[in-house]
């Protein structure tokens, strides 16, 4: 039987940049169930993955990966328990420009540990290029909460490359 590929879950607030990390990564054009932002739109963004996004993998070692991007509003949170099911791992994508990241960084690494605490996680924060205020540091003392060290880095989730070593780390921690 043809390996399916490690399952790994782009976890995340609406706006974050896991539709967006998910399409730069994908080798074909992801399945993504995008709807209107219930509450209007936020900025440029109109709408918001409801139910998941999905896509294939070949990394350039020849490593298969199956992506799964979770919907980031808090009245979809009963999908996460289904979509955490069997992965590998969790990247968390937080957004630079949000006034409140420490406190997401802190909610949705709670919302994995509910699921499952060992799962293996890494955090990607995004927009740091339009955050001049941004500060690293909040987000690693609230990453510090977690039991093991979060491998945390700035990407722009738009770059395949960027996106693609955030993947890696997240394996390589894993490994
Ligand atoms: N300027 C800038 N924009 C980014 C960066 N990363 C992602 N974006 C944009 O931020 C938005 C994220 O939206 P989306 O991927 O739908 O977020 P999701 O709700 O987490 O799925 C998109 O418009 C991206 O083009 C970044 O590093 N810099
Ligand atoms: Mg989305």
């Amino acid at each position: 039987m043809q390996h399916q590929g490690f399952k790994l879950v782009f976890a995340g607030p609406v706006g974050a940049g896991k539709t967006t990390a998910l399409k730069a990564l994908a080798d074909t054009p992801p399945v993504s169930t995008e709807m209107p932002l219930s509450d209007g739109p936020m900025g440029a963004k109109t709408t918001t993955t409801v139910a998941l996004d999905f896509a294939t993998v070949l990394l350039d070692d020849g490593t298969p990966l199956q992506l799964y991007g979770l919907p980031g509003q808090e009245h979809f949170s009963h999908m996460r328990p289904i979509i955490f099911n069997g992965a590998l791992g969790v990247v968390l994508l937080l957004n630079a420009a949000s006034p409140t990241i420490a406190e997401e960084c802190g909610q949705w690494l709670r919302a994995v540990a509910e699921t499952d605490p060992g799962m293996a996680i890494v955090i990607g924060i995004t927009q740091s290029d339009v955050a001049p205020g941004f500060r690293l540091e909040d987000v690693r003392r609230a990453a510090a909460a977690w039991p093991r060290p979060v491998p945390t880095f700035t990407i722009d989730a738009r770059d395949r490359a960027q996106a693609s070593q955030l993947v890696r780390a997240l394996l390589f921690s894993i490994h």
